[in-house]
């Protein structure tokens, strides 16, 4: 318990620091200085010029893009753009995104990993009502948490994150720590052929296993891309798994980086970075200094394994200019999130298992395939008659610890809506314990994660392996 002793302790302090520092700035504010527009990086999403700080309109529509070189392929994209926009909002500051659905289909947007009230967290029937085609709905919030975050739809998922609507959020921390270099990488594998094609989205056949993955493997929208650094920079590289399917086992070849916060939430002490498994809807932050380009050989390469092989995800060369002073990495402030009561915890159970099952056809001559439980139960297909009952039915206030037992082969990432778990243990053994709004249980995995039921509101449960969670793997808790 020394541990969670220390985190409690942690999280009150840092969240002092931070209210001065939002003090401190809204007075800068007053003062006429706003947003230094400079800071701002190249894809990030341009601001309204409203007087209202974080101020943004989005739109979900079909675009035509060149994800494999000298090849176009028709995308579904966020303002039209791929990769997406990073969408800047500041810990403890309000937003606004007037968000207008072009495409010919109903669609809403859900804030992947935000603490933020249910009416704003876009879910189709649980949270709010399908926005139309044509239609704009506004999504106003303020992220209690800063970090690492991703935005994308919540409706016929297969498909609309599948052609690309998939961006990343970035909150940045009321008082923001000083890196040289921030950037951002979404990695996604598209469903590709060699020339620009689409090939099927999913497979009844990969549903059931481990999920069909694309073939096409992108950051931020490129195969391998190359960043420039300059030698001495201490960098903050922000990664977002925003991929269907795919868990990437990370690692980076020819500099020392350091873990930083796991999922958008800072660790309390930053470790060495000996390789990581993302899984999709997972977020890993990594810091380190830019060697020189001869100590580097030119290249630092982040890699994804498989088996004893590495394939390169983006690779980073430093730039001849002279090495910028040393300094230490500086050090994340951890977010506000209750540190959970375990001594008078209630446990909850859930097991993920499988079945298979292709359910006869529908009315309109669809199949929907189950192949996934919680607890006995799919779910799978949102619609207004088609609300089940929540698998856990929770007091607001009260502390859990949920049990999550993985029955089968495959991953399976854990997704909680409105809410930040703190994982205890993995496989039985206990962790120091971390943050995460998504719990990766390996196969046949077992994790136990906490957390307090301090939002009220129907919140989504579910994995985030998209087929899976449309073939039955999604559920709901109920806050109340
Ligand atoms: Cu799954």
């Amino acid at each position: 318990m020394d541990s969670l002793n220390k985190l409690k302790q942690s999280v009150a302090s840092d969240a002092v620091t931070q209210d001065s520092g939002l003090t401190r700035r809204s007075f800068l504010q007053m003062g006429g200085l706003g947003i230094a527009a400079a800071m701002m990086p190249r894809w990030s999403l341009a601001h309204i010029d409203s007087g209202f700080a974080y101020h943004y309109r989005l739109t979900a529509e079909p675009a035509k893009a060149e994800l494999v070189p000298g090849f176009t392929t028709d995308v579904l994209a966020f303002n039209g753009d791929i990769p997406a926009p990073v969408i800047r909002a500041k810990q403890g500051q309000p937003v606004r995104i007037e968000f207008t659905n072009k495409l010919n289909e109903p669609t809403t947007i859900h804030w992947h990993g935000l603490r933020i009230p249910i009416e704003m967290d876009g879910v189709p029937f649980l949270s709010q009502k399908p926005i139309m085609p044509g239609e704009t709905f506004v999504y106003e919030f303020t992220p209690p948490d800063a970090g690492t975050f991703w935005y994308h739809p919540h409706m016929n998922s297969t498909e609309q994150l599948g052609r690309g609507l998939v961006g990343a959020m970035v909150v940045e921390e009321a008082i923001k720590p000083d890196f040289d270099v921030d950037e951002v990488l979404i990695l996604k594998h598209w469903h590709l052929d060699k020339k620009g094609g689409w090939k099927a989205l999913t497979r009844p056949r990969y549903a059931a296993r481990m999920g069909t993955p694309g073939e096409w493997g992108t950051a931020n929208g490129v195969n391998n891309p190359r960043y420039n650094f300059r030698p001495g920079s201490r960098v903050r590289l922000r990664l977002a798994n925003v991929d269907n399917t795919m868990t990437y086992q990370l690692r980076l070849k020819g500099v020392k980086a350091q873990v930083i916060a796991i999922d958008g939430n800072p660790v309390l002490n930053p470790f060495p970075f000996e390789g990581h498994k993302i899984g999709p809807g997972m977020r890993l932050d990594l810091a380190f200094v830019m060697p020189e380009a001869a100590v580097a050989n030119n290249k630092v390469v982040l890699e994804y394994q498989l088996g004893k092989f590495g394939f390169p995800i983006a690779n980073f060369a430093s730039t001849s200019e002279s090495a910028l002073p040393k300094k230490p990495l500086p050090k994340l402030a951890m977010n506000p999130i209750p540190v959970p009561d375990i001594e008078n915890a209630e446990t909850l159970p859930f097991v993920f298992e499988w079945e298979g099952a292709i359910s006869p056809v529908d009315e309109k001559g669809e199949t929907h395939d189950t192949f996934w439980l919680i607890n006995r139960r799919p779910w799978q297909g949102m619609g207004p008659g088609n609300i089940p009952d929540p698998v856990a039915d929770l007091t607001l206030g009260k502390s859990y610890i949920f049990d999550l037992k993985n029955n089968t082969q495959y991953h399976h990432p854990i997704h909680i809506h409105g809410h930040t778990f703190l994982v205890l243990e993995i496989d039985g053994e206990p962790v120091t314990p971390f943050y995460t709004d998504t719990v990766l249980l390996g196969k046949n995995g077992r994790a136990k994660a906490a957390f307090v039921a301090d939002n009220p509101g129907r919140w989504m449960y579910h994995c985030h392996v998209i087929e899976h969670m449309k073939t039955g793997l999604m559920g709901y808790v109920k806050v109340s």
